[in-house]
């Protein structure tokens, strides 16, 4: 994929490629689709970027409720998204022993309580011993600041997926 075909996309074939380099938020691909053309990927990645960060605490906590909790019990019931399930199972999050599971979802559960949306991390970046330590470090951090580093992972992982459907290296955006 390039840039010229991405700008050639009708609004049905964009919202279909796009709507999900946001997890289950293809609104927001709808939202970029309209500011059309695009000089680039990193361009095409700034208007993605634009409108998370203009959204309202609100909007932005709503995308963050629209990810699926890592190890969780979408992924036991095959029911993530494709990029989700690549990504969880990536991290190996697919093969964690019982144990593991169970503690992954008391953390899981923790934070939620305290924040009110799921913990999100850019599984593709860690590995499987790192996300329950990550989730019990941004578990005692502020709530204004997890809010930030939550809605920096949500771009980490929209990132990638732009890189992926490119065919590039995401160190190159
Ligand atoms: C996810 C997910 O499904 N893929 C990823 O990188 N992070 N979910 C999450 N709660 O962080």
């Amino acid at each position: 994929m390039d840039i010229e075909k991405v700008n050639s996309m009708d609004f049905g074939e964009f919202v279909d490629v796009f709507g999900n380099v946001i997890e289950r938020c293809p609104l927001i691909a709808a939202a970029v689709w309209s500011q059309r053309p695009f000089s680039g990927l990193e361009d095409l990645e700034k208007h993605f970027f634009a409108i998370v960060d203009a959204l309202p605490q609100s909007g932005q906590e709503g995308i963050l409720r629209c990810h699926p909790d890592l190890a969780g019990r979408e992924l036991q019931r095959g029911a993530l998204t494709a990029e989700s399930q690549r990504e969880q199972a990536g991290a190996g999050l697919a093969s964690l022993g019982a144990g593991e599971r169970l503690r992954l979802a008391e953390l899981n559960a923790q934070y939620r309580a305290r924040f009110g949306f799921p913990f999100v991390l850019a599984a593709r970046l860690q590995d499987r011993a790192a996300v329950p330590r990550e989730l019990a470090r941004r578990l005692h951090c502020p709530p204004a600041q997890e809010l930030r580093t939550a809605l920096g992972e949500v771009r980490k992982i929209c990132r990638l997926r732009l890189a992926d459907l490119f065919g590039v290296d995401p160190a190159r955006l």
